[in-house]
């Protein structure tokens, strides 16, 4: 019997324009369902966008008309890890490096984001969706439990109540659902999805990344702090980013009456 023929695609494209990193999930004929190749490159991916200084915003994308599935489940059987451990190994470590990311990550869901691919679409710090997007909890559908973030990140967003609903039913939520509860900041047409995200990653990367990267730690640590201790978090992060030159070319631009240029180096 003739083996498939090893597929020479890469499982993450990635390009970059204009300061913005696009990785795109690359497995379309499966609605870009994860398997542990595309899991560890993506995470490196990222790893190496946070190192690269060209690099100021990173969009995680999926090719063709699928977000992402979750898990392959054509990928499990036969595995020599259990639950747990291939959590830990792949998918903790992607949600991680998102969130400890000092560069703003967006989420560009252009399809069909299910289980696992649900909770990699809400970890991005700024979600755009495509119209005909679409997030499944669909975790439920094969008796597991949401992972990869989705018991984090849902009920902040939606409250407990609609999250278990969410998580109980695994319904469908549409875009237009999606923006009204929380789950994206925006919706642009299909057509132009693309040119769109690029567009809006770009504002992003003429901000002070700099003081970005305090925002988002700051943020961040507030979700899980007393006032008291996101005052004092504060007061700490403020010095740095008063510190940093991002600041003083802030202030110059805003007594010359000129836009800031926080593009150039220190
Ligand atoms: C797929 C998949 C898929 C393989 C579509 N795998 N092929 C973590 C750690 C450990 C273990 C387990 O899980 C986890 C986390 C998880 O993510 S669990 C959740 C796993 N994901 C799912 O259960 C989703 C399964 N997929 C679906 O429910 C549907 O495909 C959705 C609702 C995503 C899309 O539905 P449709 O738009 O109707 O597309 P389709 O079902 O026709 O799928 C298109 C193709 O993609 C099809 O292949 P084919 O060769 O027939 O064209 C599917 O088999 C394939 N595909 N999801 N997860």
């Amino acid at each position: 019997m003739t083996q498939p023929a090893p597929s020479s695609d890469p499982v993450i494209l990635s390009r970059t324009q204009a300061g913005v990193r696009t990785l795109t999930l690359n497995r379309p004929d499966k609605l870009n369902a994860a398997n542990d190749a595309l899991l560890l490159t993506l995470t490196a991916e990222l790893q190496a966008a946070g190192q690269d200084p060209a690099v100021r915003v990173v969009v995680v994308t999926g090719a063709g008309r699928g977000f992402c599935a979750g898990q392959d489940l054509g990928d499990v059987a036969g595995r020599d890890m259990t639950f747990t451990e291939h959590l830990q190994h792949t998918y903790n470590p992607l949600i991680r490096t998102i969130r400890g990311l000092d560069k703003p990550v967006l989420t560009a869901v252009n399809g069909v984001a299910a289980g696992a691919g649900a909770s990699l679409a809400l970890a991005g710090d700024i979600r755009l969706w495509a119209r005909s997007a679409s997030l499944i909890e669909v975790f439920s559908n094969i008796a597991l439990v949401p992972d990869s973030g989705s018991t984090w990140f849902l009920p902040r967003l939606v409250g407990y109540h609609r999250a278990f609903e969410l998580m109980a039913l695994a319904e469908k939520v549409g875009a237009e659902d999606a923006l009204r509860l929380g789950l994206c900041e925006h919706v642009f047409p299909d057509e132009t999805f693309g040119e769109e995200v690029q567009r809006y990653a770009e504002r992003l990367a003429a901000r002070p990344l700099h003081a970005l990267a305090l925002t988002k730690r700051a943020l961040q640590a507030a979700l899980s702090s007393t006032l008291d201790q996101a005052l004092d978090l504060e007061a700490e992060l403020q010095q740095l980013a008063g510190d940093h030159w991002e600041h003083e070319e802030g202030v110059t631009a805003f007594r010359a009456r000129r836009a800031p240029d926080f593009r150039r180096e220190g």
